[in-house]
């Protein structure tokens, strides 16, 4: 052992440039392990895959806080906050690292097999899902590892000038040559770690369902009507475009599948397992049918709600021909992302027409909305029947097998609410005096909508005009000319279905079975 210097290392870098390093090799390594991850295996990268169990392991209360707070925004954030996390844990570790290296470069290699480990625990998880994980640890405490070098050496030159390398640096003696490598260095993981990210981010984009072409349904409906859209500005349009379409998943990349090695099995308590290709399905008979999908996390007035165009083949047809045994009463399907959903096989069965889904409004399902095939079951809310980027459905029983949101405490029997929402005039907005729209959409899916009603600072109920009808399952749109006053007011709505229930004024959190209560919007008239 040396004898310790009154001063020890007078000249060594500061603490923080030992974090800052260890955090940016981090980087490196998960950019490193996200581009690997984008070329074998999405859903694997390290931050994606420590979301994901961040996601599933999230207790519900917390999850609809999320879903409420940040909307569709919750996975950037989740992402983000990951991200952070592990960027100012490895920042730690390199605080510790300055002194006990060894001990520091383990906790890194940690750090990094902990996302392999989350990545390896995932339901549909392979064992090559365990490589964006070790790339990531080897890469981390390498660079880790060959950085502090840097500082340490740089710390080193400036404490000793004569064993500096060049003239200069003996002349001042200040490490700023040292500084410099160290800057250089440090800049260089960062390229490292960007360049990892941002080509991971351009492969794992590429399409997948370029060269699809859907065959023609045998039945095929007329073309929507001409919707209130354009009469009633602001009001949501009748058809609702893919790319506008709401997306609601637990899918922090959304899945790439190949429709060429994708499979459809129906199975068990059936006569007849059977299983399809891809194009086996799209050579089945197929229907087209407009349907408006909900989310049961959509508060009152909220956006988790459109309306296609689905073409696809029956349910019911795949369950005949597999031949469904007595005493069954849930289809529980499985998506390529290990999602699991109980649907009441009742409406899968009846004349509602689920629907194994291949096509929304004249294209294949993108990606985002469960390409190559989902499940699309008129009134019921999106988790307990929409099943994305679907592999199975399992003949079973609720007592044998239990779903993804089941163990989470949501209902399994949750049928659409009858529900307006009012589009326009938005919420806080001011307006000039004088004739005015009021206009939303309202659904009450295997019901039909019968009426809505508008009332305006708690006065006397209104009836609103309804848009074009395309059957129950489908939103109406509607509208009411209102003489607006000067003031600030309060408009509400209510709809009616055709059994007669008048929308409730009851407020209703959306868990366990969606979300009830009248839709209220404050303007003020100037
Ligand atoms: N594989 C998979 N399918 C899923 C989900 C999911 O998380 N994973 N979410 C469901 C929910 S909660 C809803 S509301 C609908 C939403 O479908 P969309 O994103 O196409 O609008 O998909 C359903 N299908
Ligand atoms: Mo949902």
């Amino acid at each position: 052992m040396t004898t310790t210097p009154r001063n020890p290392a007078p000249h060594r870098p500061r603490a923080a440039w030992y974090a800052a390093g260890t955090l940016l090799a981090a980087a490196a390594g998960a950019g490193a392990g996200h581009l690997v991850a984008a070329l074998v295996s999405p859903s694997a990268s390290p931050v994606l895959a420590v979301g994901s169990t961040v996601i599933d392991a999230t207790p519900t209360p917390v999850k609809e806080w999320a879903v409420s707070t940040f909307g569709t925004a919750d996975k950037p954030i989740l992402v983000g906050s990951v991200t952070i996390v592990t960027l100012l844990l490895a920042g730690a570790i390199g605080l510790l690292a300055r002194d006990r290296r060894s001990l520091g470069l383990t906790l890194v290699g940690a750090l990094a097999l902990l996302a392999a480990a989350a990545a390896g625990l995932r339901p549909t998880s392979q064992p090559v899902d365990l490589l964006p994980g070790v790339v990531t640890a080897v890469v981390g405490v390498l660079a880790a590892q060959w950085f502090l070098g840097v500082l340490d050496r740089a710390g080193a030159a400036a404490a000793d000038p004569a064993a500096g390398a060049g003239p200069d640096r003996t002349a001042h003696g200040d490490g700023t040559s040292g500084r410099r490598t160290v800057l250089a260095a440090a800049a260089g993981l960062g390229a490292v770690a960007a360049a990892g990210g941002g080509l991971g981010q351009a492969f794992s984009r590429t399409s997948v369902a370029a060269d699809v072409v859907l065959p023609a349904p045998s039945v095929t409906l007329e073309p929507l009507p001409q919707g209130l859209e354009e009469m009633v500005r602001g009001v949501s349009s009748f058809r609702t475009p893919n790319d506008a379409f709401y997306r609601i998943d637990t899918a922090l990349v959304i899945p790439r599948v190949d429709p060429d090695s994708w499979q459809l099995t129906i199975d068990g308590d059936v006569d007849n397992p059977f299983t399809l290709s891809y194009q086996e399905l799209l050579d089945l008979p197929m229907i087209e049918k407009d349907v408006t999908l909900t989310c049961v996390s959509n508060e009152v007035g909220g956006p988790y709600v459109g309306g296609a165009r689905w073409l696809g083949v029956p349910v019911r047809t795949l369950l005949e021909r597999a031949g469904v045994r007595d005493g069954v009463d849930q289809i529980f399907s499985r998506s390529t992302d290990g999602m699991t959903i109980s649907t009441p096989l009742q409406a899968l069965m009846d004349d509602r027409d689920a629907l194994v889904a291949v096509g929304m409004n004249g294209e294949p399902l993108p990606a985002a909305h469960g390409f190559p095939a989902r499940l699309v079951t008129p009134g019921l809310y999106g988790f307990i029947s929409a099943t994305k980027w679907l592999t199975q459905l399992t003949a079973t029983t609720y007592a044998k097998d239990t779903a993804y949101w089941t163990e989470r405490d949501w209902a399994t029997e949750a049928p659409i609410y009858t529900e307006s929402r009012i589009d326009t005039p938005r919420p806080l907005s001011r307006q000039p005096a004088g004739e005015t729209f009021i206009g939303g959409v309202a659904w009450a899916q295997q019901r039909g909508i019968a009426g809505v009603e508008v009332r305006v600072d708690g006065g006397t109920w209104m009836p609103a005009e309804l848009g074009p009808d395309a059957g129950i399952d489908y939103w109406r749109q509607w509208f009411l000319r209102w003489d607006a006053t000067p003031g600030r007011h309060t408009l509400e709505a209510r709809a009616t279905d055709e059994d007669g229930n008048t929308q409730t004024e009851d407020r209703q959190s959306p868990f366990p079975r969606g979300a009830t209560g009248w839709h209220s919007v404050i303007v003020t008239i100037e």
